[in-house]
């Protein structure tokens, strides 16, 4: 069985990496190895850190690496909070009710917003492969749901239910992570054949 780390302290992302990678993988987290410090995520965009945490684990583990950064867009706060989402307030219920506030009178057809996510597999040599997805939808008026993490709650999609609302599998099938994540099993699958 081939193992990778998943380069990431974030519960909700590391419960779905785990489901879609399945049974096939070894999947250890930043958890399991206490030793590493804590990234600093100082990069302004995604890739940036996304292949910081990617790297670290990498060549401090010696073992394939994934990470993932990602985060909230939300057209009518410029683009905001976007790399920034997990720095917007200090715990998820408090970015929640900021984000609330922030869109407070800003009317339906205006509060767009889309969730991205870059991924980056790295290899103890130093090399990389990254991959994208985005997600479209809006920002809802008060939290709806119990599944999820972080903006979940406020994030609703075309259909009308907030991602909270969606199973794990349903979220997978057309979340951002699942995007992206979709796009690199291709990758993973071909170079655990051929490594
Ligand atoms: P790691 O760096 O340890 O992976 P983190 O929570 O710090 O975990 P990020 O820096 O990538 O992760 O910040 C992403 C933030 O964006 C995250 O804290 C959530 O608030 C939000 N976010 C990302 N994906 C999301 C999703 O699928 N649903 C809801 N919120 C999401």
């Amino acid at each position: 069985m081939r193992t990778l780390v998943f380069a990431s302290s974030n519960k909700g992302k590391i419960a779905e990496l785990k489901a879609l990678l399945g049974d096939a993988w070894d999947v250890k987290s930043a958890s399991d190895f206490p030793q590493i410090p804590e990234v600093d995520e100082d990069r302004d965009t995604f890739e940036g850190n996304a292949a910081k945490k990617a790297h670290t684990f990498a060549r401090a583990t010696g073992v394939w690496a994934l990470a993932d950064d990602s985060g909230l867009e939300v057209d009518a706060m410029n683009g905001r909070p976007g790399v920034y989402s997990a720095r917007y307030a200090p715990t998820e219920a408090e970015r929640i009710e900021k984000m609330l506030g922030e869109l407070q009178g800003v009317p339906d057809e205006k509060r767009t917003a889309r969730f991205r996510c870059v991924l980056c597999l790295a290899f103890p040599d130093g090399t990389e492969r990254f991959a994208k997805g985005t997600c479209e939808g809006a920002i809802g008026h008060a939290p709806r749901g119990t599944h999820g993490f972080g903006y979940d709650p406020i994030f609703v999609l075309p259909g009308g239910k907030t991602m909270s609302e969606l199973t794990r599998d349903e979220k997978a099938g057309l979340s951002h992570r699942g995007h992206a994540f979709r796009k690199l099993k291709t990758v993973l699958d071909e170079l655990a054949a051929g490594r």
